[in-house]
């Protein structure tokens, strides 16, 4: 491809993965529709000429920026694929466990639950870390990747938790935490000892601070600390969760070699941790302060979408995913649809499938900020992937993570309506494209947790945001309310399995569990819920009316996005109600959805009754 200046077009720009996923998020940002990038006249504009009339917002290094991650990335697109292959992974309905707090906190406790994650319809647990660690970040910071953290139990603990998934018919992905290791891990600490020893590339060390850059940590500060031997390391989290540094190729044999042995063990795939990370400009240059303000992170440019990423990622998979047919669904901060297309177009074999994170807020927001969550932001984000993703990619549909206060609370900061959007969000997650992944509670209809205080937190990027903000002066109880919108902490107390568990008054309620139990076993008989057609009917405002469809059923999905009462969409006497079991005609309340289903050919529904469904 060729090289794009200052003197190429918009149209050049947008043809690109990163062109077009950043004039993609450009647009949202000013609530306009990327349909502008189509006008003639607009495609026509060369960059340059955007330079000046944007120069207000933009700094001419973000034009730097842009080109130079465009020209890192040379490779073509792939003509659109015909049909979608069917694979297990497709199929599935995921289910995340976060083992500090899913139950007792422990291994054990997670072995407890198998039988309720099958009655929920569960086919694949994603577990976040269990291994050795210090737990300065809940695990994501590894000691020994191939140890059990004694906190969660030990590997006769886990093999028996595998062996269980298995014998439930289940499978079990791990977290891939490699971006970084513990300071405390073994390699760190050779490197530490002797600054010869082959441990030393393994990892971003530098002399002094002359040699760091300006790139700010996601956990408050810069990106760089001094540890024992005198020498500053590349922290992008913690300060004890040291970048590894992928250019050394022992490096990415180590990590294909832990991957193997996990995968040798029987584990099924893996989650991996911010892995679009892993690949950093060369001589890590500074980041530009114009994209570090409209970020809030300083060097993401030189990183989010590296020049290697493609080829580690390929390397990994052909060494040890493609050889154990073990499955991938990476972690991918900043990444939109054409860089997602190009990381898990199947004919690249690089990852099966990706987490986006673009619709965890709305457009201009932030997570550490208080406000309401629009719903009609998430059905539009819905749309364009079910529609432009293509058919060689496949979506993760998700709503919440161990990183994110609960969704349902930042739509209903009142909790008034908890339960019926709880049972909405189930809706749309089960009934479009793509591959549901439940966090543990969302099918308990769990909301945000009333803390009261920095106190009750224990999350690291919250007591460093707290820290840092008090500390630059400004009011507490501001730099609280702040803290107490964004903290993972919402997601991370224990699961209410009974009263003495539910602590600040969460409790299950079976409503929900009763929907995700549904249309888990929907999902499950009905693959045209999985690979049928998508088309919207509706998307008018607080509206989202959608069908999926294949040769042998119509499904008529119908959602009011808001608290106003709403006329129901009208349905042919061809559908029935599958969702509610109430009478037709009346109107669609708060938040209500309907689901309707046609069979196409003579037979009934093969199981009409919600309750037997998975009994
Ligand atoms: O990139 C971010 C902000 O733009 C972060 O929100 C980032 O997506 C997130 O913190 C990455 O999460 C993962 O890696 C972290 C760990 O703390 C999280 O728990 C994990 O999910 C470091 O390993």
């Amino acid at each position: 491809m060729k090289k794009l200046t200052m003197d190429s077009r918009i149209r050049d720009l947008y043809a690109t993965d990163t062109g077009h996923d950043i004039l993609a998020k450009l647009c949202m940002q000013a609530g306009i529709s990327t349909k502008w990038i189509d006008n003639p006249v607009i495609r026509n504009l060369k960059l340059k000429a955007l330079q000046k009339p944007l120069h207000k917002v933009l700094d001419p290094g973000f034009f730097t920026a842009l080109l130079q991650l465009i020209n890192e990335h040379t490779e073509q697109r792939l003509p659109e694929k015909k049909d979608i292959t069917h694979t297990w992974w497709k199929e599935a309905v995921f289910y995340q466990i976060y083992p500090r707090t899913f139950n007792h906190g422990t291994i054990q406790g997670i072995s407890e639950k198998l039988d309720y994650l099958k009655s929920l319809g569960v086919d694949a647990v994603w577990l976040s870390p269990v291994y050795d660690s210090p737990m300065d970040d809940n695990g994501y910071d590894i000691r020994d990747y191939r140890k059990i953290a004694e906190q969660f139990g030990t590997m006769e603990d886990f093999d028996a938790l595998l062996n269980g998934i298995h014998a439930h018919g289940m499978k079990l992905i791990m977290d891939l935490v490699v971006n970084h290791t513990s300071d405390e891990h073994r390699f760190f600490q050779e490197a530490m000892k002797d600054k010869h020893s082959p441990y030393h590339d393994y990892y971003y060390l530098v002399p002094d601070k002359a040699h760091t850059n300006n790139w700010s940590s996601f956990f408050s500060g810069s990106a760089w600390s001094q540890y024992d031997n005198g020498e500053y390391g590349l922290h992008l989290f913690a300060r004890k969760q040291v970048d590894l540094n992928w250019d050394n190729p022992s490096l990415r044999h180590d990590v294909s070699d832990m991957v193997s042995w996990w995968l040798d063990k029987g584990v099924d795939g893996f989650r991996l941790d911010v892995i679009n990370y892993i690949s950093k400009d060369s001589g890590l240059p500074d980041g530009d302060e114009s994209i570090g303000k409209l970020i809030g992170y300083q060097g993401i440019e030189h990183y989010y979408y590296g020049p290697h990423l493609h080829e580690y990622l390929h390397e990994l998979h052909e060494s040890a995913f493609a050889r154990h047919n073990a499955f991938s669904v990476g972690e991918c901060p900043g990444a939109g649809m054409a860089m997602a297309s190009s990381l898990t177009d199947e004919r690249r074999k690089e990852l099966d499938m990706i987490f986006s994170f673009d619709h965890l807020e709305t457009p201009g927001h932030v997570r550490f900020e208080d406000y309401q969550y629009d719903l009609n932001f998430l059905r539009d984000y819905l749309i364009d992937w079910q529609m432009h993703y293509g058919s060689a990619c496949w979506m993760s549909l998700f709503y919440n993570n161990h990183d994110n206060p609960r969704m349902v609370s930042k739509i209903d900061p009142s909790g008034q309506y908890r339960r019926e959007i709880c049972c909405l969000l189930a809706l749309m997650q089960l009934s479009l494209k793509g591959t549901p992944f439940i966090y543990q509670g969302d099918e308990m209809g769990l909301g945000n947790v009333p803390f009261g205080g920095i106190d009750e937190l224990q999350d690291i990027e919250s007591l460093n945001y707290y820290r840092e903000h008090v500390g630059k002066g400004e009011k507490e109880s501001q730099v609280w309310q702040t803290v107490l919108a964004g903290t993972r902490d919402h997601a991370r107390v224990p699961l209410p399995w009974n009263e003495t568990e539910a602590q600040y008054g969460q409790k299950i309620d079976p409503m929900v569990t009763r929907v995700y139990r549904q249309w888990t076993g929907l999902r499950h008989r009905h693959k045209c819920l999985v690979y049928g057609t998508f088309e919207v009917l509706s998307k008018k405002k607080n509206r989202f009316v959608y069908r999926r469809e294949d040769e042998n059923e119509s499904w008529i999905i119908d959602c009011n996005l808001s608290v106003h009462e709403t006329e129901p969409w009208h349905v042919s006497d061809a559908y029935e109600l599958v969702y509610p079991e109430t009478v037709r005609g009346s109107a669609l309340g708060a938040y209500g959805v309907r689901a309707w289903y046609q069979n196409k050919g003579s037979a009934i529904m093969e199981n009409k009754d919600t309750e037997k469904e998975r009994k």
